[in-house]
């Protein structure tokens, strides 16, 4: 291992997941995992993160690097020969860039999903979240995984999806199913089953509790 690696994550965060999945992929063990509570941001979190003070972050050398894509990016750029986590080929390479883009524009659509009052901007985020949810699975098309037949930065990137599924049943607002995706829920299935990422995922029981909690939260927010 290079030198001195920390992650700063909050359990049980899917952007903190991909982190630890690429880190894992790539057998980059030893780092220090630190937990934050996001009630009570340490000094460090913030020092390191002083913009969007959100986890993850990973600490290379004491040199901060934030987001959890700009991290993975990084992870593959520091350890190009380990486990790949991007396609060799430019142009292959470029699409899978695309879709990176193409998750990141839809998160604060899909957010809105979850509002609790719902209302004509939860109509809407529902609709225009149908809408890409369609074109993902049209990408995916009868692949194993985005890039073929191996996990890759795409699949992390769209793990958010097996924590929409468990939301959604938290909040009762469904947007995957078997019969309307049976791509993308096959593809979540062959995901949740990869060599370790199924070692590596956050117990279900425990991770709806949670989410429980936190939409109680919301719902006292709004
Ligand atoms: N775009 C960021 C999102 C990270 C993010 O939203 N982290 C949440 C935890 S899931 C966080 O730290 N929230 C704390 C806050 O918003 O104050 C990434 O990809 O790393």
């Amino acid at each position: 291992m290079k030198g001195d690696l920390k992650l700063f994550g909050a359990w049980p965060s899917p952007f903190m997941y991909r982190v630890i999945w690429a880190l894992k992929l790539k057998g980059i063990h030893g780092y220090e995992h630190i937990e934050e509570d996001l009630k009570k941001k340490s000094d460090l979190l913030l020092k390191y993160n002083p913009i969007h003070k959100k986890i993850p972050v990973l600490v290379h050398h004491g040199k901060p690097i934030c987001e959890s894509l700009v991290i993975l990016e990084y992870l593959e750029e520091t350890w190009p020969d380990k486990y790949k986590l991007l396609p060799t080929d430019p142009c292959e390479r470029a699409n899978a860039r695309f879709w990176l883009k193409y998750q990141e524009d839809l998160g604060s659509t899909i957010l809105k999903v979850f509002l609790p009052d719902g209302g004509e901007e939860q109509e809407r985020a529902v609709k225009e979240s149908l809408e890409a949810l369609k074109n993902i699975e049209n990408e995916l098309g009868d692949k194993k995984f985005f890039n073929g037949d191996k996990v890759g930065m795409v699949d992390l990137a769209y793990a958010w999806l097996l924590w929409q599924e468990m939301m959604q049943e938290v909040a009762n607002v469904r947007l995957v199913d078997p019969q309307s995706f049976p791509k993308l829920w096959q593809w979540m299935i062959n995901f949740k089953e990869a060599p370790i990422i199924k070692d590596n995922l956050p117990d279900r029981d425990e991770a709806m509790a949670h989410f429980r909690l936190e939409l109680a939260d919301l719902a006292k927010q709004a």
